[in-house]
């Protein structure tokens, strides 16, 4: 037998019409995805994280090797210092560091440096993305295109947020190097992306923003 065996792909063949409704459904129900930054404080059941986390933990990903690491926190303290550290660099960022270009298209989406989604939500998910893994001779060799792993993973993990009826942003503190620090992980992980997770809060805006048409992002070539 081989030393590396395949088993058969589970799959079935749906009929035309239910492959259209399902397609249908699901464009319906990921139009209606938005980002928001008021998140509500209510409690939201540790299961459905691990699902998400799950479910982002399905995504394809360079060599099989899985190269990410989700840390969930519903510690308040915890997000206190989360928040404080974020706060600081953002403040660094919006007043320092980002160039016209920049801003001028941030504006629509009413952002600044204070994160109150950071305390608010009542689960903060830090995705890392790992650099490098520990091969079976104990040595440490690279991941491969663990950005783009861990990228869709990110997607999967929104999806799967959106389908249970909660809510996501997707927050880039930058630099990152205080996650890493407050959250002591080890130097091959990089933290890519936060992610508050919960309720919208009552009365919850999003901006008056649209999205292109499919003859805008898409070129057939039939
Ligand atoms: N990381 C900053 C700035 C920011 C950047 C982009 I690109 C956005 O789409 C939104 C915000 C922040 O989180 O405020």
């Amino acid at each position: 037998m081989s030393e590396h065996p395949f088993v058969p792909l589970q799959w079935n063949e749906l009929p035309l019409t239910t492959m259209l409704e399902a397609a249908e459904e699901n464009y319906a129900l990921m139009k209606k995805r938005r980002t928001t930054r008021h998140f509500s404080s209510r409690p939201v059941e540790r299961r459905l994280i691990e699902l998400a986390i799950l479910a982002g933990s399905t995504a394809p990903n360079g060599a099989h090797l899985q190269p990410w690491t989700w840390i969930a926190i519903s510690q308040q303290e915890l997000k206190g210092h989360l928040r404080e550290a974020a706060e600081a660099e953002e403040r660094k960022t919006y007043d320092e560091r980002m160039p016209e270009a920049w801003s001028e298209v941030l504006q629509q989406l009413g952002t600044d440096a204070v994160k109150a989604h950071l305390t608010d939500a009542p689960w903060i998910v830090v995705l890392f993305k790992q650099k490098k893994r520990q091969r079976d001779n104990g040595q440490w060799g690279p991941t491969y295109y663990s950005t783009e792993s861990c990228g869709i993973a990110a997607g999967m993990f929104i999806q799967a947020v959106h389908t249970m009826g909660l809510v996501t942003l997707t927050h880039t503190p930058s630099p990152m190097g205080f996650l890493h620090e407050i959250l002591g992980r080890p130097p091959h992980e990089e933290a890519m992306l936060v992610m508050p997770v919960g309720y919208p809060e009552e009365g919850a805006e999003v901006p008056d923003i649209h999205r292109k048409a499919l003859s805008d992002v898409a070129v057939f070539m039939e």
